[in-house]
């Protein structure tokens, strides 16, 4: 259930003096303090000794479509990552995606639009106000967590590429870089990671580009610098280290459906009724928590997408 959040709760009053202490410690690396740098974000100084330049995102405000679901604890939100570019290892990535250069970043936007271009990062989120959305995030392997993002909604974005009237759907693809990802070096999936989404699941309001996660700019490892997050679908959706934008007329293939298509659909809804071929989806662990609990159609946000497949098998909606 979603309620509404009141607009001046800064993220730093949701966070707990761990948090903060673990945000210092990560944030001393450079390839965050070069990505605030490129994206026009501000450093402020930490009245800290230990800490070098801990970087700020500016204003954020907080959206009235966040969860108040108490977040799950910052280190696991950086330390238990899904990022095949780097390691199949959960633990993995946020080690090996230490030094991996998110500045300069370019991100290209093609296809059926009127205003095809390529993007400075900064240029692209310039025009945008950063909000904070704190999404219960669902995981296929039967795993959650809550998230408070710092985002700008993918629907502002869209608008301003003019997308015409062929434009039925959205493709991102993924960085490819072996040379940085060494998880592209062997072929555990089909390079680069493609995701996309039909035009009116991209234009909802809840689908957003995140570029910050906890008030900060993304960890490398949660898919800095720019990653979608849509949080009524599994997380696998929710493409990483975006680098192409593309519009198209027909449906865009899927890493996943690609990789395993009698496991993984295009449309990746969270649906408790509808079991992965090898495990229930009924259930899911909380990362944090002990007993699991009930996974919630359209994982909870079924108020605000289910009309979005009116008319749909939700058997083929996986
Ligand atoms: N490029 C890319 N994006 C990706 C993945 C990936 O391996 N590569 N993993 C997906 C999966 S399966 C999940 S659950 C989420 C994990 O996001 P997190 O590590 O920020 O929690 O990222 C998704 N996006
Ligand atoms: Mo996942």
């Amino acid at each position: 259930m979603l309620i509404k959040r009141p607009d001046d709760i800064k993220p730093s009053e949701i966070t707990d003096e761990k948090i903060h202490l673990h945000r210092r410690r990560f944030l001393k690396t450079s390839a965050h303090t070069t990505l605030a740098a490129v994206a026009g974000i501000h450093l402020t100084d930490l009245p800290l000794k230990d800490a070098a330049a801990a970087v700020s995102l500016g204003k954020i405000t907080s959206s009235p479509l966040s969860t108040d679901e108490k977040t799950t604890v910052f280190k696991d939100v950086i330390s238990y990552n899904n990022f095949y570019e780097f390691s199949t290892d959960k633990e993995a990535p946020a080690r090996l995606a230490k030094n991996f250069r998110t500045s300069p970043w370019t991100v290209s936007v093609e296809g059926e639009i009127n205003k095809p271009a390529q993007y400075q990062l900064e240029d692209l989120l310039k025009p945008h106000q950063l909000e904070e959305r704190i999404y219960r995030f669902r995981c296929v392997e039967a795993w959650s967590m809550v998230i408070p993002w710092v985002g700008i909604p993918l629907r502002d974005v869209i608008k301003r590429f003019e997308p015409n009237s062929r434009a039925k759907f959205v493709e991102f693809t993924t960085l490819y870089d072996p040379e940085q990802m060494p998880g592209q070096r062997r072929r555990t999936l089909n390079w680069p990671y493609v995701e996309g989404l039909r035009m009116d699941e991209a234009m909802h309001p809840l689908a957003i580009l995140a570029v910050g996660l906890y008030g900060q700019v993304l960890p490398n490892q949660n898919g800095a610098p720019l990653r979608l997050v849509v949080p009524w679908k599994y997380g696998f959706k929710s493409i990483k280290s975006i680098v192409k934008i593309r519009f198209a007329e027909t449906q865009p293939q899927t890493t996943w459906a690609l990789a395993g298509p009698g496991e993984y659909g295009f449309y990746a809804n969270v649906n408790p009724q509808v079991d992965h071929p090898r495990w229930s989806q009924s259930r899911e662990r909380r990362i944090g928590e002990f007993f699991k609990r009930d996974t919630l159609m359209l994982n909870g946000y079924a108020e605000q997408v289910a009309h979005l497949y009116q008319g749909m098998d939700p058997k083929t909606l996986f």
